[in-house]
């Protein structure tokens, strides 16, 4: 992957529209990744367990075959999220690459080849979600399914899971996560900070920062930097170098997303920034900002799944965690504050799976990533990540 780091980042940006530079990172944290769990290849023991007059003692086995059913948004970064644990542990994978991403996965398996995996342990089955997704997860001969995208996709993933043979099941869904922003914070950082959260990857991130809630005392002056910040963002084609964002996924996340701005403005949120399509030809939107956001609206509700910034007002602490939580998602969320007592009361009473402190996306090997809620079933990432695709055995022993 080093080697041919610039390949599967060219790869990667031809397929899936994002810049360059996010592609570049995207290989470099998918080689971290698969790195990280290189190391753990012979740390997975079991227990020895008092048992009386028994000798007990856990073994942890790999579940066996697994399928990955991944999306389009991080095509690279979300098979080394799959690869890393179930290799680590000894399983074999057949993977789903999302239809409109299927060519780094691809340039992978030559290259798991190439590295010397023997045939059979990586399979790589190219094909539409209904056809080669479900096969898949209805396959009796497949112990476990893991399965990264939309929450409709993922109830019919468990169920035909539950149908078939019980496959284990993990699933990563959407999010709706907010990121609060107090008054005591630098508002340039805070603007900074919250306008990568939603516009990086151009929005097409499970994780998105996607509720931008500003304390009162400095709502306007944040609504007018942010607002600045998006018109500023550089929209393009994603090979040139200062280019920030290139096309949404496809037609159909277009239409998508160009319907929640419409239905922001219908029911009374103030676009500040941006809200239409960039010319006719691909699927290129503005930056869009939104400020004035009601809890109830739609855009406050749903994964918009798109380069679109909803701004919100709010005054106290208890107030936020409340209002924080009041949605089906719990992916994520963050604050920014130099209070550390507000800080961690919101990090202890938030329903999500990772909660950062003063920064957005710190998205590490090493910590365990998943969901609350609609969001999801599961943890992957770190050590919690190999639970995915391990069985316990518990082996007792009688000495005569
Ligand atoms: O996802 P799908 P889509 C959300 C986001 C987006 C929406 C739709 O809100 O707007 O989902 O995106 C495979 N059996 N996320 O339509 O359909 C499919 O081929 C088995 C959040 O792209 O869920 C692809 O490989 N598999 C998200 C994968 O499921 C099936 C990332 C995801 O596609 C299948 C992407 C079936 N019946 C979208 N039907 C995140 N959590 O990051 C489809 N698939």
């Amino acid at each position: 992957m080093e080697r041919d780091k610039e390949f599967l980042a060219s790869l990667e940006t031809q397929d899936n529209g994002k810049s360059y530079a996010s592609a570049l990172s995207d290989v470099k944290i998918s080689t971290l990744t698969l790195q990280y769990y290189a190391g753990w290849t012979d740390k997975f023991f079991g227990d020895t367990i008092p048992a009386g007059g028994l000798t007990s003692m856990t073994r942890k086995e790999p579940v066996g075959v697994v399928g990955q059913i991944i999306p389009w948004n991080y095509p690279l970064l979300m098979l080394a999220w799959k690869w890393g644990p179930a290799l680590a542990v000894g399983c074999t994978i057949i993977m789903k690459p999302a239809e409109q991403t299927p060519l780094t996965a691809l340039h992978m398996a030559a290259l798991a080849k190439e590295a010397g995996f023997p045939a059979g342990v990586i399979n790589i089955i190219n094909g539409f979600g209904p056809t080669a997704g479900a096969a898949i997860s209805e396959h009796p001969d497949i112990a476990k399914v893991a399965f990264t995208g939309s929450v409709d996709i993922g109830r019919i993933v468990m169920q035909a899971a539950a149908t078939s043979n019980l496959k284990r099941v993990s699933l990563e869904l959407g999010g709706k996560s907010p990121v609060v922003v107090f008054d005591d914070a630098d508002i340039d950082y805070a603007v900074e900070t919250t306008h990568e959260a939603l516009f990086g990857n151009h929005g097409q991130s499970c994780c998105a920062g996607s509720r931008t809630y500003v304390h009162e005392k400095i709502y306007d002056k944040f609504v007018e930097k942010a607002a600045a910040k998006a018109k500023a963002r550089k929209v393009g084609n994603p090979f040139e170098q200062d280019v920030q964002q290139g096309p949404q996924i496809d037609q159909e996340m277009l239409t998508k997303v160009l319907g929640y701005i419409e239905s922001g403005q219908k029911e009374g949120a103030k676009l500040q920034a941006g809200g239409k399509r960039i010319g006719n030809v691909g699927y290129f939107v503005e930056p869009t900002v939104f400020s004035d956001v009601q809890d109830n609206m739609k855009i406050a509700q749903e994964e918009i799944f798109g380069p679109v910034q909803s701004i919100f007002k709010f005054s106290s602490l208890e107030e936020i965690i409340d209002r924080a939580n009041n949605v089906q998602y719990g992916l994520a969320a963050a604050i920014i504050t130099n209070d550390i007592n507000k800080a961690m009361k919101f990090a202890n009473n938030v329903d999500a799976g990772s909660v950062w402190i003063n920064c957005y996306d710190a998205l590490l090997p090493q910590t365990p990533f998943g969901g609350y809620k609609l969001s999801g079933i599961g943890r992957e990432l770190g050590k919690d990540g190999l639970d995915n695709y391990l069985e316990t055995k518990t082996i007792t022993m009688k000495l005569l």
